[in-house]
């Protein structure tokens, strides 16, 4: 799965990267390359659109509302990558996150502790999703990690999908969206 979506990015990018080199060649008599690029732009970018599901910035499951997951990008050399998200439970029933699934060699969920000032990151079973509550999966917190990256990082504009496992709410599918580190945030969790 992973390959077909960088494939499809790919694409995209090279129209992008090839579209000035193509400009100073142009004539009047390429003037019909100038009409039929864009329309392969937008065929490539609605391809992109309705070949992926649909970027899940909120998902409702049962009582639990889940909010924007996202990961940042992180460089070539990286064997990990953390994931962050908000789970709101509106019901009235406690849940717990027990486990996420992905396409990645091993997938956990980690706390992160300060210890002595060194910041250490430590697996646990379960995350509580307190009833009428929202937990929340932050940068220095508890967080997905997806471990075995290695030589694929995650890029910017890359959606990850994954599934997260609650104990009462049970699996729900969502995406992961690869945020750059260096865009403004658009969230106080980031
Ligand atoms: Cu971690």
């Amino acid at each position: 799965m992973r390959s077909a979506r960088r494939l499809l990015s790919d694409l995209i990018f090279n129209f992008r990267q090839k579209r000035p080199g193509v400009h100073p060649g142009f004539t009047r008599s390429t003037t019909v390359n100038t009409i039929l690029f864009p329309a392969f732009a937008v065929a490539a970018i609605v391809a992109a659109f309705t070949t992926t599901p649909a970027t899940a910035q909120q998902i409702t499951a049962g009582d639990l509302v889940i909010d924007h997951p996202f990961v940042f990008e992180t460089p070539v050399t990286a064997m990990a990558g953390g994931g962050y998200l908000e789970i709101t439970n509106t019901g009235d029933t406690a849940d717990r996150l027990i486990g996420v699934e992905a396409d990645f060699p091993r997938v956990m969920i980690h706390t992160t502790e300060e210890k002595d000032g060194v910041a250490r990151m430590m697996h646990v079973d379960a995350v509580e999703v307190p009833a009428g509550a929202t937990t929340v999966l932050a940068p220095g917190g508890f967080h997905v990690m997806f471990m075995g990256l290695q030589g694929d990082p995650f890029e910017t504009g890359e959606q990850i999908p994954a599934t997260l496992i609650f104990e009462n709410a049970g699996r729900v599918d969502v995406i992961f969206d690869v945020r750059s580190r260096t865009a403004p945030a658009t969230d106080q969790s980031g």
